[in-house]
């Protein structure tokens, strides 16, 4: 484990509702006892190499606890984090699980639904806030149809911005400094999701009343419950500043959300993905938002958390290696030429610039026959990946 223990860069962090998971599926109960949030503290303490813990507010505190019952909570679940050396940097609130929020909870059509999400997703900023958490997610697995018979789906966007809007305000009134990442899904539990890609999710931000307080929170699984490609997402996100936070696991296409350990679905993928964080310098959370197979009891769990870790970790040496692989290296320099004169005319329209570039002559069958080396450069890649380059 030594030398692929997570250095201070890496912030890795899991969900109470994660480790906590106690694999219930449609067809099947619980086959893990439930743990409280101090167990789960204590058990994230001893997998070695995690730097924080993230909740929903009623992962913390029952949705019907008392002020006196979470007061107590809350006192406990401080002093477990300080034992085991963890903070906690995000918080969400639940609002898929309850029955009122079964047609949405921003969006839904019942006015008085719509604000007691607002007022519960306060309540649990308020949570959030005093552990610390400085990036608050908003992922609406409600918001969302069956069938679009039943409300105007413009509706849904608009009610889900006001929402938005009204809680950027709140966060600070309160001076939270709260950074809102919003994590898009396509289905599951709704038939169809709002919102459902993260690319969507970047488009909608810009329509907001403070786009620079809202971000995103994309994950491995939902773009590919989708069939897309989650790196490009990723990819999307970096580019226009807003990647604030992202959800670490695997997921094979065309399946149930399995919400498997990270690297276990699609090591190729995974190992672009850590590469292009690493190759931004993306410096925020790496959330695990994965469960252990329903076959693993809690040193199951233990294996589960460490392998994410250790996969992330293994996948940033390879993909070091991949930097400095002077044989891949040239590959990439073949496919990719550099020309600094023509690069300078596409950045400053001009008359001039578009005269010139219109008077370039190009030899255009010999640029088409141009043999690009992407069969050696991948099979260099899967060698490196396999272990043996
Ligand atoms: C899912 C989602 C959730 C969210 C979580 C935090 O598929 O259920 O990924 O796990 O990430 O609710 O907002
Ligand atoms: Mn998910
Ligand atoms: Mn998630």
């Amino acid at each position: 484990m030594a030398k692929y223990s997570p250095t201070k860069n890496e912030k890795f962090t899991f969900g109470l509702w994660t480790v906590g998971n106690v694999g219930r599926d449609p067809f099947g109960g619980p086959v893990r006892p439930q743990l409280t949030p101090v167990q789960i503290a204590k058990l994230l303490g001893s997998v070695g190499g995690v730097h924080g813990i993230n909740f929903h507010d009623n992962d913390l505190v029952p949705i019907d606890a008392t002020p006196a019952e979470k007061a107590k909570i809350v006192k406990d679940f401080k002093k477990a984090l300080a034992d085991n050396g963890l903070c906690v940097p995000m918080a969400t609130t639940n609002l898929f699980g309850d029955p009122i929020f079964k047609d949405g909870a921003f969006t839904s059509g019942d006015a008085r639904v719509r604000a007691y999400a607002l007022q519960k997703t306060m309540a649990a900023m308020d949570l959030g806030a005093e552990f610390g958490a400085k990036t608050y997610v908003f992922w609406g697995g409600r918001e969302g149809a069956e069938t679009d018979a039943g409300k105007d789906p413009t509706e849904g966007l608009k009610h889900f911005r006001d929402a938005l809007n009204f809680l950027c305000q709140y966060s600070m009134q309160n001076n939270y400094g709260f950074r809102f990442a919003l994590e898009a899904k396509p289905n599951e539990p709704r038939g169809h999701i709002y919102l459902a890609t993260t690319g969507n999710m970047l488009g909608f931000i810009e329509t907001l009343d403070y786009p620079e307080m809202v971000g995103v929170n994309p994950e491995v699984a939902h773009e590919a419950i989708a069939g897309l490609n989650f790196t490009h997402h990723v990819a999307q996100a970096i580019d226009a500043g807003k990647l604030f936070h992202i959800d670490l696991n695997d997921q094979v296409p065309g399946r149930y959300d399995q919400d498997f350990r990270f690297g276990a679905a699609d090591i190729k993928q995974a190992f672009f993905l850590v590469k292009l964080l690493n190759d931004h310098g993306y410096n925020g959370s790496l959330h695990f938002d994965a469960h252990a197979y329903r076959s693993e009891d809690y040193e199951g769990v233990k294996d589960f958390a460490r392998g994410c870790i250790r996969s992330y970790m293994i996948l940033k040496e390879k993909a070091a290696r991949w930097n400095a692989d002077k044989e891949i290296q040239a590959l990439r320099a073949e496919i990719n030429v550099a020309d600094a004169k023509l690069d300078k005319l596409f950045s400053n329209f001009s008359d001039d610039a578009v005269k010139t570039l219109k008077a370039i002559k190009f030899d255009r069958p010999k640029l088409g026959a141009r043999g690009l080396p992407y069969e050696k450069l991948d099979q260099l890649t899967m060698e490196l990946l396999m272990g043996i380059r």
